[in-house]
Protein backbone atom coordinates (compact mmCIF):
# COMPACT_ATOMS: atom_id res chain seq x y z
CA UNK A 1 0.00 0.00 0.00
CA UNK A 2 1.41 3.31 -0.99
CA UNK A 3 1.29 6.11 1.59
CA UNK A 4 -0.86 9.34 1.04
CA UNK A 5 0.85 12.35 -0.08
CA UNK A 6 -0.26 15.20 1.98
CA UNK A 7 0.14 18.08 1.00
CA UNK A 8 -0.10 22.28 2.98
CA UNK A 9 0.33 25.48 1.34
CA UNK A 10 2.01 27.91 4.15
CA UNK A 11 3.69 31.36 4.11
CA UNK A 12 4.26 34.49 6.16
CA UNK A 13 1.67 37.48 6.11
CA UNK A 14 0.46 38.47 2.66
CA UNK A 15 2.49 35.86 0.88
CA UNK A 16 -0.23 35.47 -1.23
CA UNK A 17 -1.48 32.40 0.28
CA UNK A 18 -6.02 33.64 0.07
CA UNK A 19 -5.33 34.96 -3.06
CA UNK A 20 -3.86 31.31 -4.49
CA UNK A 21 -6.24 29.14 -2.75
CA UNK A 22 -9.04 31.50 -3.93
CA UNK A 23 -7.70 30.91 -7.92
CA UNK A 24 -7.14 27.65 -6.94
CA UNK A 25 -10.90 27.76 -6.39
CA UNK A 26 -11.89 29.09 -9.31
CA UNK A 27 -10.37 26.80 -11.34
CA UNK A 28 -11.78 23.61 -9.07
CA UNK A 29 -15.53 25.35 -9.69
CA UNK A 30 -15.02 25.06 -13.23
CA UNK A 31 -13.55 21.71 -13.67
CA UNK A 32 -11.32 22.32 -15.96
CA UNK A 33 -11.25 19.17 -18.62
CA UNK A 34 -7.33 19.73 -19.78
CA UNK A 35 -6.04 19.64 -16.39
CA UNK A 36 -4.23 16.73 -15.84
CA UNK A 37 -4.71 16.79 -12.28
CA UNK A 38 -8.35 15.60 -11.85
CA UNK A 39 -10.37 16.89 -8.61
CA UNK A 40 -11.94 14.15 -6.45
CA UNK A 41 -13.21 14.91 -3.80
CA UNK A 42 -14.49 18.76 -3.01
CA UNK A 43 -14.35 20.18 1.37
CA UNK A 44 -17.77 19.90 2.95
CA UNK A 45 -17.84 23.44 3.92
CA UNK A 46 -17.47 25.60 1.07
CA UNK A 47 -18.66 28.68 2.08
CA UNK A 48 -14.87 30.15 3.44
CA UNK A 49 -14.25 29.43 -0.38
CA UNK A 50 -16.92 31.06 -1.50
CA UNK A 51 -16.43 34.06 -0.19
CA UNK A 52 -12.98 34.51 -0.44
CA UNK A 53 -13.30 33.81 -4.57
CA UNK A 54 -16.43 36.80 -4.43
CA UNK A 55 -13.10 38.78 -3.55
CA UNK A 56 -11.68 37.61 -6.73
CA UNK A 57 -13.99 37.49 -9.49
CA UNK A 58 -14.70 41.41 -8.51
CA UNK A 59 -10.71 41.94 -8.43
CA UNK A 60 -10.87 43.24 -4.67
CA UNK A 61 -8.08 42.92 -1.98
CA UNK A 62 -9.20 39.76 -0.20
CA UNK A 63 -10.39 40.78 3.19
CA UNK A 64 -9.82 39.31 6.19
CA UNK A 65 -12.99 36.72 6.65
CA UNK A 66 -16.28 37.41 8.05
CA UNK A 67 -17.39 33.10 8.21
CA UNK A 68 -14.36 31.66 10.38
CA UNK A 69 -11.86 30.40 8.58
CA UNK A 70 -12.45 26.16 8.56
CA UNK A 71 -9.54 24.47 9.98
CA UNK A 72 -10.22 21.53 7.73
CA UNK A 73 -9.86 22.43 4.13
CA UNK A 74 -9.47 19.01 2.61
CA UNK A 75 -9.24 18.74 -1.37
CA UNK A 76 -8.20 15.38 -3.00
CA UNK A 77 -6.32 15.72 -6.42
CA UNK A 78 -5.60 12.69 -8.82
CA UNK A 79 -3.47 12.68 -11.52
CA UNK A 80 -5.41 11.36 -14.84
CA UNK A 81 -2.06 9.86 -16.57
CA UNK A 82 -0.98 7.64 -13.96
CA UNK A 83 -3.40 7.48 -11.02
CA UNK A 84 -1.14 9.15 -8.17
CA UNK A 85 -2.73 10.88 -5.59
CA UNK A 86 -2.47 14.02 -3.66
CA UNK A 87 -4.55 15.35 -0.48
CA UNK A 88 -4.42 19.06 -0.57
CA UNK A 89 -4.94 20.19 3.33
CA UNK A 90 -5.60 23.82 3.03
CA UNK A 91 -7.35 25.52 6.14
CA UNK A 92 -5.81 28.40 5.00
CA UNK A 93 -3.89 29.66 8.14
CA UNK A 94 -3.19 33.76 8.04
CA UNK A 95 0.80 34.20 8.23
CA UNK A 96 0.55 35.41 11.93
CA UNK A 97 0.17 31.86 12.61
CA UNK A 98 3.53 30.93 10.72
CA UNK A 99 5.08 33.65 12.90
CA UNK A 100 4.10 32.25 15.61
CA UNK A 101 6.95 29.49 14.67
CA UNK A 102 9.49 32.54 15.24
CA UNK A 103 8.53 33.32 18.66
CA UNK A 104 7.65 29.72 19.72
CA UNK A 105 4.14 30.00 20.65
CA UNK A 106 3.01 27.80 17.66
CA UNK A 107 -0.78 26.14 18.20
CA UNK A 108 -1.00 22.36 18.66
CA UNK A 109 -3.04 22.23 15.72
CA UNK A 110 -0.61 23.89 13.40
CA UNK A 111 2.01 21.86 15.20
CA UNK A 112 0.12 18.31 13.81
CA UNK A 113 -0.41 19.64 9.69
CA UNK A 114 3.13 20.23 9.85
CA UNK A 115 4.28 16.85 10.99
CA UNK A 116 1.82 15.03 9.29
CA UNK A 117 2.47 16.61 6.04
CA UNK A 118 5.22 15.71 3.71
CA UNK A 119 4.82 18.14 0.66
CA UNK A 120 4.34 21.68 0.95
CA UNK A 121 3.96 24.74 -1.56
CA UNK A 122 5.40 27.67 0.36
CA UNK A 123 4.68 30.82 -1.21
CA UNK A 124 6.98 34.23 -0.82
CA UNK A 125 6.21 38.04 -1.57
CA UNK A 126 7.97 40.15 -0.41
CA UNK A 127 11.84 40.02 -0.95
CA UNK A 128 14.45 42.01 1.64
CA UNK A 129 13.59 45.62 0.51
CA UNK A 130 14.41 47.50 3.85
CA UNK A 131 13.01 50.79 4.59
CA UNK A 132 13.88 52.86 7.63
CA UNK A 133 10.53 52.78 8.42
CA UNK A 134 10.43 49.03 9.30
CA UNK A 135 13.50 49.21 11.27
CA UNK A 136 11.98 52.25 13.39
CA UNK A 137 11.43 50.75 16.90
CA UNK A 138 8.02 52.15 18.86
CA UNK A 139 8.43 50.62 22.19
CA UNK A 140 8.95 47.82 22.49
CA UNK A 141 6.62 46.17 25.03
CA UNK A 142 8.54 44.08 27.53
CA UNK A 143 7.72 40.38 28.26
CA UNK A 144 8.17 37.98 30.87
CA UNK A 145 10.05 35.16 30.44
CA UNK A 146 11.21 32.62 32.17
CA UNK A 147 15.33 33.27 32.10
CA UNK A 148 17.81 33.86 34.72
CA UNK A 149 16.90 35.58 37.81
CA UNK A 150 18.72 39.10 37.19
CA UNK A 151 17.22 39.48 33.83
CA UNK A 152 13.19 38.18 33.90
CA UNK A 153 12.16 40.70 31.65
CA UNK A 154 12.95 40.68 27.88
CA UNK A 155 11.86 42.47 24.97
CA UNK A 156 9.23 41.15 22.96
CA UNK A 157 10.83 38.76 20.10
CA UNK A 158 8.42 41.15 17.51
CA UNK A 159 8.55 38.78 14.46
CA UNK A 160 6.70 40.92 12.39
CA UNK A 161 9.67 43.41 12.70
CA UNK A 162 12.04 40.77 11.16
CA UNK A 163 13.16 40.77 7.40
CA UNK A 164 11.05 38.67 5.19
CA UNK A 165 14.15 36.63 4.06
CA UNK A 166 14.72 35.89 8.07
CA UNK A 167 11.36 34.80 9.40
CA UNK A 168 10.93 32.62 5.80
CA UNK A 169 14.22 30.83 6.77
CA UNK A 170 13.29 30.57 10.56
CA UNK A 171 9.41 29.16 9.88
CA UNK A 172 11.10 26.60 7.15
CA UNK A 173 13.81 25.44 9.26
CA UNK A 174 11.20 24.85 11.79
CA UNK A 175 8.96 22.86 9.03
CA UNK A 176 12.22 21.12 7.74
CA UNK A 177 12.75 19.65 11.27
CA UNK A 178 9.67 18.75 12.17
CA UNK A 179 7.96 17.22 9.16
CA UNK A 180 8.83 14.58 6.92
CA UNK A 181 9.16 16.70 3.67
CA UNK A 182 10.05 14.94 0.87
CA UNK A 183 9.47 17.73 -1.92
CA UNK A 184 8.21 20.93 -1.87
CA UNK A 185 7.36 23.60 -4.52
CA UNK A 186 8.72 27.33 -3.60
CA UNK A 187 6.35 30.09 -5.12
CA UNK A 188 7.16 33.23 -5.72
CA UNK A 189 3.56 35.46 -5.47
CA UNK A 190 2.35 38.57 -7.24
CA UNK A 191 4.78 37.04 -10.13
CA UNK A 192 2.69 39.78 -12.62
CA UNK A 193 4.91 42.53 -10.76
CA UNK A 194 8.44 40.56 -10.39
CA UNK A 195 9.24 38.93 -14.02
CA UNK A 196 11.71 40.01 -16.14
CA UNK A 197 12.67 39.11 -19.33
CA UNK A 198 14.93 36.26 -19.07
CA UNK A 199 14.78 35.20 -15.66
CA UNK A 200 12.90 32.01 -14.34
CA UNK A 201 11.97 32.14 -10.33
CA UNK A 202 14.68 30.39 -9.19
CA UNK A 203 16.98 32.59 -10.84
CA UNK A 204 14.96 35.31 -9.74
CA UNK A 205 15.13 34.29 -5.91
CA UNK A 206 18.98 33.53 -6.61
CA UNK A 207 19.53 37.35 -7.62
CA UNK A 208 16.92 38.73 -5.43
CA UNK A 209 17.49 36.94 -1.93
CA UNK A 210 20.94 34.62 -2.29
CA UNK A 211 21.08 34.01 1.60
CA UNK A 212 17.06 32.58 1.46
CA UNK A 213 17.90 30.63 -2.07
CA UNK A 214 20.65 29.11 -0.75
CA UNK A 215 19.20 28.24 3.04
CA UNK A 216 15.91 26.72 0.83
CA UNK A 217 18.66 24.35 -1.09
CA UNK A 218 20.56 23.37 1.74
CA UNK A 219 17.02 22.26 3.63
CA UNK A 220 14.81 20.65 1.25
CA UNK A 221 16.81 18.24 -1.63
CA UNK A 222 13.63 18.19 -3.64
CA UNK A 223 12.50 21.52 -4.65
CA UNK A 224 10.88 23.24 -7.52
CA UNK A 225 10.47 27.61 -7.98
CA UNK A 226 7.37 29.00 -9.71
CA UNK A 227 6.18 31.96 -10.07
CA UNK A 228 2.51 32.41 -9.61
CA UNK A 229 0.51 35.35 -10.30
CA UNK A 230 -2.85 34.59 -8.44
CA UNK A 231 -4.24 37.74 -9.56
CA UNK A 232 -3.20 38.15 -12.86
CA UNK A 233 -2.37 41.06 -12.25
CA UNK A 234 -1.76 44.38 -9.85
CA UNK A 235 -5.43 45.35 -8.47
CA UNK A 236 -3.97 48.99 -8.70
CA UNK A 237 -4.42 48.86 -12.45
CA UNK A 238 -7.89 47.77 -12.16
CA UNK A 239 -9.82 50.69 -13.94
CA UNK A 240 -7.89 50.27 -17.05
CA UNK A 241 -7.65 46.55 -17.10
CA UNK A 242 -10.81 45.27 -15.60
CA UNK A 243 -12.52 44.80 -18.85
CA UNK A 244 -9.72 42.51 -20.15
CA UNK A 245 -9.49 40.74 -17.12
CA UNK A 246 -12.94 39.75 -17.12
CA UNK A 247 -12.47 38.44 -20.65
CA UNK A 248 -9.82 36.72 -19.17
CA UNK A 249 -11.15 35.09 -16.07
CA UNK A 250 -14.33 33.95 -18.35
CA UNK A 251 -11.78 32.25 -20.80
CA UNK A 252 -10.25 31.35 -17.27
CA UNK A 253 -6.81 32.24 -17.99
CA UNK A 254 -6.65 35.65 -15.94
CA UNK A 255 -4.43 33.54 -13.62
CA UNK A 256 -1.63 32.38 -14.60
CA UNK A 257 2.31 30.69 -13.49
CA UNK A 258 5.66 30.39 -14.55
CA UNK A 259 7.51 26.93 -13.73
CA UNK A 260 11.15 26.70 -13.50
CA UNK A 261 12.35 26.09 -16.58
CA UNK A 262 9.81 26.84 -18.68
CA UNK A 263 9.97 31.04 -19.58
CA UNK A 264 6.19 30.76 -20.37
CA UNK A 265 3.22 31.48 -18.68
CA UNK A 266 0.84 28.54 -18.44
CA UNK A 267 -2.89 29.25 -16.57
CA UNK A 268 -3.02 26.29 -15.19
CA UNK A 269 -2.29 26.81 -11.38
CA UNK A 270 -2.31 23.23 -10.74
CA UNK A 271 1.08 22.54 -11.90
CA UNK A 272 3.19 22.96 -8.84
CA UNK A 273 0.61 19.55 -7.34
CA UNK A 274 1.29 17.76 -10.66
CA UNK A 275 4.69 18.25 -9.28
CA UNK A 276 4.75 17.23 -5.48
CA UNK A 277 2.15 14.23 -6.30
CA UNK A 278 4.96 12.00 -7.84
N1 LIG B 1 0.15 42.19 -7.97
C1 LIG B 1 -0.29 41.12 -7.32
N2 LIG B 1 -0.54 41.17 -5.99
C2 LIG B 1 -0.97 40.05 -5.38
C3 LIG B 1 -1.15 38.83 -6.08
N3 LIG B 1 -1.58 37.89 -5.20
C4 LIG B 1 -1.66 38.50 -3.98
N4 LIG B 1 -1.31 39.81 -4.10
C5 LIG B 1 -1.33 40.82 -3.03
O1 LIG B 1 -0.57 40.36 -1.94
C6 LIG B 1 -1.19 40.72 -0.70
C7 LIG B 1 -1.38 39.50 0.16
O2 LIG B 1 -2.24 38.57 -0.43
P1 LIG B 1 -3.03 37.46 0.44
O3 LIG B 1 -3.48 36.43 -0.52
O4 LIG B 1 -4.04 38.11 1.29
O5 LIG B 1 -1.85 36.91 1.33
P2 LIG B 1 -1.93 35.86 2.55
O6 LIG B 1 -0.70 35.03 2.48
O7 LIG B 1 -3.22 35.15 2.56
O8 LIG B 1 -1.83 36.84 3.80
P3 LIG B 1 -2.28 36.56 5.32
O9 LIG B 1 -3.65 35.95 5.29
O10 LIG B 1 -2.24 37.90 5.93
O11 LIG B 1 -1.27 35.65 5.91
C8 LIG B 1 -2.50 41.40 -1.07
O12 LIG B 1 -2.29 42.80 -0.99
C9 LIG B 1 -2.73 41.01 -2.50
O13 LIG B 1 -3.45 41.99 -3.21
C10 LIG B 1 -0.89 38.81 -7.49
O14 LIG B 1 -1.04 37.80 -8.20
N5 LIG B 1 -0.44 39.98 -8.05
MG1 LIG C 1 -4.68 34.95 4.00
Amino acid sequence: MTMEKKCFIAGVPDAGKTTYIAALWDIIKRGGNNLELQFTTSPENSSYLNEIWEYWVSMNKIERSKTPVPDDIKINVKRKSDGEELELDIPDFMGEQFQKIIDHTLPENIKQWIEQSDRMVYLINKLDDVSKDDLEEDDPEEVDIDRTEERQKAPRLAPEKMLEASQNMMVLKYIASHSKMQKIAIGLSAWDLKMTENLTPEEFLQQRSPVLYNFIKWHFNDVVFFGVSAQGFDYKDKSEKEAEMKDKARKSCRAFIAFDKEKELSPDLTKPFNYLIS
